[in-house]
């Protein structure tokens, strides 16, 4: 055990999680976005909230953004802002579901004209990457058909083929394009990159720089998470997580609020591909929206549980597993990942961000520093963040 925790701890101190911009502005559901004194006016300001959530925890050092909700004159003093207050910027997140042009589709649409304008906004966030350092082009397809025969499903799969391909070669070397999916919403008959499947297929024909986006929140009900993230990692393309959970839909909620066994299930996965370590390929993203709660304790928090899940993941102990497995010894074989589930982590991560001269409760830590009380003194007009933007 107590190798098991040493272990557990270097590896630990090597992990980072990206937090979204849009998690610090207001947000809501399609009846009511809520608004909170002290939220952000613009990106400088999401950006200086999640370095708060940096500088208690040590492990949210990128920003990824949201664009157009996220422009600016000047992407390189975004940029610059960024590194004064201790963070970059991660990946630059594509917008084609805000924009009258593509009600029926967008690099998806029979009209060439729409494909290219939905080509060109890529184009555009290729140069924000350029101006930030961003390295990942993420791209959420929000396309899809609400009737059976309202278009051509196939003609459709082959307008998105070209369509990326024509973003794709716009890519730099050090550049990847990560691709989303989402089985519902906002259509409800068909959508076009639907599941894990589809997505990898075009990301095989667009090439290696590209890879899917698991985001825990975008498939059916009871769908076994843990092996698509085993797969993907099997044949090297999984290239990003949007954590979140959720009780129904696409809920947004805090990631392991609903189910930290599968956050668990998942994080071991991962720990057992070796896929933790900052050179993966693998940009481990949060993607919530805090309704109700307030954001920048929503966003600590939702580090935190990654962080436990990850801990009680590194404690498994793996030579039992193997050799239980080998012998077939079913119960042996679930009890080893059980009495990894079942460990109290947090002295563990306490120990560890002493260690390091961080706060041991990141979460007390910024609710006594005063910034919250501050920022809303200061603040007036926050800007109302993510669906309604
Ligand atoms: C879509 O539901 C999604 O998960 C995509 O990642 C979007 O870009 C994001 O939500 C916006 O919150
Ligand atoms: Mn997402
Ligand atoms: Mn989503």
């Amino acid at each position: 055990m107590t190798d098991l925790r040493t272990a557990a701890l270097d590896v630990l101190r090597t992990q980072t999680i990206e937090l979204p911009s849009w998690a610090f502005g207001n947000a809501g559901t399609r009846f009511k976005v809520f608004s909170t004194p002290g939220v952000p006016r613009d990106p400088f300001e999401k950006i200086s909230d999640a370095a708060q959530v940096h500088r208690v925890t040590g492990v949210a050092p990128r920003v990824s953004l949201h664009i157009p909700w996220d422009l600016v004159d000047d992407f390189g003093k975004l940029a610059r802002h960024a590194a004064d207050e201790g963070v970059s910027i991660g990946a630059i997140n594509s917008n084609l579901f805000q924009d009258d042009a593509y009600k029926l589709g967008s690099m998806t649409h029979a009209d060439p004209a729409v494909r290219a304008k939905a080509v060109a906004h890529h184009v555009q966030c290729i140069d924000v990457m350029r101006a930030t350092g961003s390295t990942d082009l993420k791209i959420w397809l929000p396309d899809g058909t609400n009737y059976p025969g309202q278009d051509d499903i196939t003609d459709r799969q082959e307008r998105l083929a070209d369509s990326l391909q024509q973003v794709y070669a716009e890519l730099d070397p050090g550049h990847r394009l990560i691709l989303e999916y989402k089985f519902y919403e906002p259509y409800f008959y068909t959508m076009d990159i639907p599941d894990w499947g589809t997505s990898l297929l075009h990301c095989l024909a667009l090439g290696d720089q590209a890879k899917v986006v698991l985001d825990t929140g975008h498939h059916a009900p009871g769908t076994n998470i843990e092996f698509i993230v085993a797969q993907l990692l099997r044949v090297g393309r999984l290239g990003a997580f949007d954590f979140n959970s959720r009780f129904y839909g696409d809920d947004d909620l805090i990631v392991g609020a609903a189910d930290p066994f599968q956050l668990f299930r998942i994080m071991n996965e991962i720990v057992r591909a070796g896929a933790l370590a900052p050179d993966s390929g693998v940009n481990f993203m949060l993607d919530q929206c805090h309704n109700i709660e307030a954001k920048i304790p929503g966003q600590i928090r939702s580090v935190m549980n990654v962080q436990e899940a990850t801990a009680k993941a590194l404690l498994v102990d793996r030579d039992a597993l193997r050799s239980a497995q080998r012998d077939g010894d079913v119960l042996g074989a679930n009890g080893a990942l059980m009495d990894a589930y079942n460990t109290d982590v947090r002295p563990l991560l306490a120990e560890l961000r002493e260690s390091q001269g961080l706060p041991a409760d990141p979460y007390r830590a910024y609710l006594s520093s005063g910034h919250a009380e501050q920022a809303a003194a200061e603040r007036v007009g926050g800007q109302q963040a993510s669906w309604g933007a």
